[in-house]
């Protein structure tokens, strides 16, 4: 009998561990990804739900939904198969990943104040540097949380910031993200906007840095999280099981983060 798991039942029962909820609700207005539309790319449905029946002459005891989405949709999981560097990996989607990845400890890097100063902040190696100084290394089999309060933006105009140019939101230098996958064997990253890379990543070199360079060391990532600015730096756990879509390369997922409750 361990007693870890009969300890940590207890205190989720007692309310000495906090559950919180990184997860954004999924309706029919969460933003999605727009990619640059000269480049004639697919486009991700947004999410759409249509009521089946709720206790009425098309099903008089139940309600239930149809609703459909792209697999990048609201706050949700990235496999590596989901880019071209990832695709020869084993076991690199969403219903083959060790389900190791998906309780795993967290770091949180708060770039907040960087990222409301600069919407095109990307988050570098001494930034990453300077964290660590504070806080301790970052330890392999980590996820690393990158705050930037973008999910409390007010509305899909602010929050997607997007311009003649495309989208203004914050992302990485393609060097932290080596930095991340090669020296700290972290399980990815995940962030508050609308994808793991910043608005104008498709003008980056290499394109898309973080998704490129994550999948290609056969990380994942986490996007459209929310509540980061309730985390400890160090000390909470995640909670990330993509739906187990066959050969999914991500899926919307309800993310929950376990922390001490005198934290941060
Ligand atoms: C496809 C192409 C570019 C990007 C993305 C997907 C995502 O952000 C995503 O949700 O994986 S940037
Ligand atoms: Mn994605």
């Amino acid at each position: 009998m361990s007693t870890t798991l009969t300890n940590l039942a207890l205190e989720l029962a007692t309310g000495t561990i906090t559950i919180v909820d990184l997860t954004a609700t999924l309706e029919p207005s969460t933003p999605t990804l727009q990619l640059p539309e000269e480049m004639n790319w697919g486009v991700s449905w947004p999410f759409h739900i249509e009521e089946i029946s709720r206790y009425d002459d098309r099903g008089p005891a139940w309600y239930w939904n149809n609703f459909k989405c792209g697999e990048h949709t609201g706050t949700h999981f990235d496999a590596p198969i989901h880019w071209v560097s990832g695709q020869d990996y084993e076991n690199h989607a969403t219903d083959t990943l060790s389900t190791a990845n998906f309780i795993a400890p967290a770091c949180v890097i708060d770039a907040s104040a960087e990222a409301a100063a600069n919407p095109d902040f990307l988050l570098s190696v001494p930034f990453i540097e300077a964290w660590e100084k504070e806080h301790g290394e970052i330890e392999a089999g980590s996820w690393v949380l990158y705050r930037t309060d973008w999910s409390k933006k007010p509305s899909n105009e602010t929050y997607l910031n997007m311009q003649e140019d495309g989208g203004h939101t914050p992302g990485w230098e393609p060097s932290a993200v080596n930095f991340l996958a090669e020296k700290r064997d972290v399980i990815g990253v995940g962030v508050e906007t609308v994808g793991t890379d910043a608005g104008q990543a498709a003008g980056q070199d290499p394109m898309f840095p973080c998704h490129n360079l994550m999948h290609g060391a056969n990380k994942c990532g986490l996007a459209g999280l929310c509540n980061l600015d309730l985390l400890p730096a160090k000390g909470a756990v995640i909670i990330a099981p993509p739906l187990k879509i066959k050969q999914g390369s991500g899926s919307p997922a309800r993310v929950l983060a376990l922390l001490p409750s005198e934290a941060p």
